[in-house]
């Protein structure tokens, strides 16, 4: 029985394309369901296969797994061949702990910059907050990439979880034209070349659903 993953609409849903894009990256083959946000109905669509009722969550026959890193996690023990998290003990424990300063973080970047897949590009002035965000992110990345990097152009050298995790980040720089370093643009480069990448954006571009308050950003 094939995975089934939960993801909420592509244009906005920026915890969905966490675990969309680690399973379309890594080839592993699931079905997927999309319910779009912000309707009457959506709470009560998503809690038929959520119990947190918040999107993403993997459907694996009788278990249910909510939390993109919960997911994220789930699908790196089920298929040990792939290298999901970095093989190396020492990058491992690194890339888990940006994951979760993801997962747990990065409030004023997040509030500021709404994740829009088809925003065209374009300046907003950035809170305090936000740009603390930024700053962090951007050291955090470079130390990554110069320390674990060498093997490629991602965080650890080849793509991770742990870009997985920060995909979004690289959609919210770009499209509210963050400054930010050559180093951390090329990075971004390399995120938004990638075949899954472009697939997410495609159907984003063809969904028909809009939701005003976060076009009108
Ligand atoms: N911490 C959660 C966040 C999930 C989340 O907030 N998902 C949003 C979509 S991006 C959602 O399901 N919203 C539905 C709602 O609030 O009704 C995770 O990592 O998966």
């Amino acid at each position: 029985m094939p995975l089934k993953l939960i993801v909420a609409n592509k244009a906005y849903s920026s915890w969905s394309q966490r675990a969309w894009i680690l399973l379309a990256h890594f080839k592993i083959p699931f079905e997927e369901t999309v319910i779009p946000l912000d309707l009457p109905e959506t709470h009560a669509r998503i809690l038929k296969h959520s119990p947190n009722g918040k999107v993403p969550a993997l459907i694996d026959g009788p278990i249910t797994v909510w939390e993109s890193l919960s997911v994220i996690e789930y699908v790196a023990e089920t298929h040990p061949e792939k290298a999901i998290w970095p093989r190396g003990k020492a990058a491992r424990a690194h890339a888990r702990s940006l994951a979760a300063e993801m997962h747990a973080g990065f409030q004023g970047l997040r509030q500021a910059c709404p994740v829009n897949y088809r925003r065209p590009v374009r300046k907003i002035a950035l809170t305090e907050a936000a740009q603390a965000d930024v700053a962090r992110i951007e050291a955090a990345w470079a130390h990554a990439r110069k320390t674990f990097g060498k093997a490629g152009p991602f965080l650890f050298g080849r793509f991770s979880a742990a870009d997985a995790m920060f995909a979004p980040i690289v959609n919210r720089l770009h499209t509210y034209d963050v400054p930010v370093s050559r180093r951390t643009r090329e990075y971004m480069a390399a995120v938004m070349a990638l075949p899954a990448w472009k697939a997410w954006i495609a159907d984003a571009e063809a969904e028909e659903w809009r939701i005003e308050k976060y076009d009108a950003i």
